[in-house]
């Protein structure tokens, strides 16, 4: 397939970059593209030690397991299962972020799924804006080979070229929305105590976000990723899962969420509300954990969704 040979050609790389993983041909891929595979960069024992710890954490909780047994997205899991920790602070996806942040990467957060999620095309700074605004990236790491049929990750390639879609361009065309945005920044509230409002302005940002790929006639690229590779995403390159064509599949697979150290996060909330003035708002505070394997922040505990999708509405 077209994309696979892409992928061996410019965006993976080979067995004599392995000890940095940063070769100036994958950096300057990932900064024309937006996309680089790490292949093989998670030793696939750690992988099958983690998909059987996975197993054993949803067999002690309620994950809203399907007819086929597959249960719902788990967020946060890294925070209680060790090898999840370090399957996600990964040697050569720290190293790739560290050069491409120019500081130091910390994991935001992770989910881990054992569907694919169907989710709609979207750009992550939406989700986890940062400032300065190229200081989030995915990584998206294969817990086993990905099946065609199973949902893959797809990619819209380049899109991290893209105009920005922000809040604001959907609220110039939705006075409506808008007034009632204006109306509630007077309120003097913090937009996590809007979530209703904030999932209204996504839900004109979504529609607008589809509407402009069509109208581009936009590619949705599968990663046909092998068990232990790693897809590393620019914040702003748009992406999202592809349906899934045969519901008994798994697609087992980790996503993490990074932003730069010595960046400043805002979450959705003041995304979708306050987007056009973000520098009045203050950043999230978080508590930054060292480990062996890298840095991540605080979370007291995995959310296990046992219904809904969880997170992102998808
Ligand atoms: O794994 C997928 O299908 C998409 C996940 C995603 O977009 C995310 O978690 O940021
Ligand atoms: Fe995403």
């Amino acid at each position: 397939m077209v994309v696979e040979r892409l992928m061996r050609k410019f965006g993976r790389m080979n067995a004599t970059e392995r000890p940095t993983f940063v070769s100036e041909a994958l950096k300057q891929h990932f900064l024309d593209e937006g996309w680089v595979v790490l292949e093989g960069a998670v030793d696939l024992q750690l992988v099958d030690g983690l998909v059987s710890d996975v197993a054993a954490f949803r067999r002690a909780h309620d994950d809203g397991k399907d007819e086929f047994g597959h249960g719902k997205r788990i967020g946060l899991l890294h925070v209680a299962l060790e090898r999840s920790l370090k399957v996600a602070l990964n040697k050569p996806a720290i190293a790739f972020l560290k050069w491409y942040f120019g500081d130091d990467p910390v994991l935001f957060g992770s989910l881990t799924f054992e569907v694919g999620t169907e989710q709609n095309a979207h750009h992550d700074a939406a989700f986890f804006h940062t400032e300065p605004a190229d200081a989030m990236a995915g990584v998206w790491i294969a817990l086993e080979d990905i099946d065609d049929d199973s949902g893959p990750l797809f990619y819209i390639p380049r899109s991290h070229r893209l105009p920005r879609l922000k809040a604001r361009d959907v609220l110039n065309s939705n006075p409506g929305l808008r007034e009632r945005v204006l109306a509630f920044r007077q309120s003097g509230k913090r937009a996590a105590e809007s979530i209703a409002l904030a999932d209204e302005v996504y839900a004109a940002w979504d529609v607008e976000m589809q509407r402009r790929l069509a109208e581009l006639g936009a590619v949705k690229a599968p990663a046909l990723l092998k068990k232990g590779d790693v897809f590393v995403w620019h914040g702003w390159l748009i992406h999202g899962g592809l349906p899934r064509r045969s519901m008994p599949l798994s697609r087992r697979s980790m996503v993490c969420h990074f932003i730069a150290r010595h960046s400043r996060m805002w979450d959705q909330y003041d995304f979708f509300l306050n987007g056009d003035k973000l520098d009045d708002i203050p950043p999230l505070g978080f508590q930054y954990i060292r480990c062996p394997h890298g840095t991540y922040i605080y979370h007291e505990k995995p959310v296990v969704f046992s219904a809904g999708n969880g997170f992102f509405r998808a």
